[in-house]
């Protein structure tokens, strides 16, 4: 051990463990994400190829199509980004042990923060949210303001995962993510089954089950964060794994449901205006 500082003159000086504590994914977190890299691709595949089987002259039909194969995309890339070892930083907490007649002691750990998913997650979960709001025929304030507290929540998680331990900052940051979360969930309850009930028992009914299914898996995230990157009881390896499973149900099995569902039934076709539905010069 090597003596780096002394905290008053008369008390014994802080030594620092000279060998940190690195704590990382092990080959079952790496392969985990390769294999939801493969998922990703093959959903994106799938999506852009329901996409194509829609006929030219029926863009309004393609819109959801198009956001939900962005949203694999984006995973995809994020899971290649990951897979490789990019994306991923280290966030830095020193445990103090005091001793009464020895010098206190220090160690330093290192967790692997993957902030790649904050990338894709503040990409994805506004398009996630644009399929519900358009499914829900909901105004364009509202979409605005869901898709606005959504990326507050994304990036105060972001702050919040590197935030220092033991001051306020992280727990400050998790604690806003969780009100910004609260608003998107108000406007999908409120104004969403609001809107969609003008829609018709069939779409109202297919919004309640999906928004239903999405709020479930989206709430899980908040409670995995809180266990491995919060309170740091679960290894980097779990968190993975849990992250993995999370993301196919919100992602592709979201996404499918979404497409074929919309196949099947021509009342969920996107009503809000020329821009998103008609084509521009489409309409003269
Ligand atoms: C964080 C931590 C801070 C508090 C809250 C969070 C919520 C995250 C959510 C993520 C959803 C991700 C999805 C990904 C798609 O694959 C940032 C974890 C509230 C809701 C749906």
């Amino acid at each position: 051990t090597v003596p780096t500082s002394s905290s008053s003159p008369t008390s014994l000086p802080t030594v620092t463990n000279p060998v940190p504590e690195y704590q990382k994914a092990t080959e079952t977190g790496e392969r985990t994400l390769w294999v939801v890299f493969v998922v990703m691709t093959i959903a994106m595949i799938v999506f852009s190829g329901m996409s194509w089987s829609v006929p030219i002259a029926d863009q309004s039909k393609r819109l959801y199509h198009i956001v939900t194969t962005l949203i694999v995309t984006f995973a995809a890339i994020s899971y290649f980004a990951m897979a490789t070892g990019h994306g991923i930083g280290y966030h830095h907490v020193r445990i103090t042990e005091q001793h009464e007649h020895v010098p206190d002691t220090h160690k330093d750990i290192y967790r692997a923060v993957y902030w790649a998913r904050y990338v894709d997650w503040s990409l994805t979960t506004p398009l996630l949210l644009l399929d519900l709001c358009l499914l829900a025929g909901m105004n364009g304030g509202n979409i605005l303001l869901a898709v606005v507290a959504d990326i507050i929540m994304i990036l105060t998680g972001l702050f919040a995962a590197f935030g220092s331990e033991g001051t306020p900052q992280k727990w400050g940051w998790y604690a806003i993510a969780c009100i910004a979360y609260l608003v998107v969930i108000w406007q999908l309850a409120v104004h969403g089954r609001h809107t969609v009930s003008q829609k018709g028992g069939k779409v109202a009914n297919f919004f309640a089950a999906i928004a239903g299914f999405t709020l479930i898996i989206w709430t899980v995230y908040p409670i995995i964060w809180g266990i491995a990157d919060g309170s740091r009881n679960m290894n980097v390896d779990e968190e993975i794994i849990s992250y993995a499973v999370l993301d196919i149900l919100a992602k592709p099995v979201f996404g499918a449901w979404l497409l074929f569902t919309h196949m099947s039934m021509p009342e969920t076709t996107v009503e809000i205006g020329g821009f998103w539905s008609q084509g521009l010069g489409n309409e003269g």
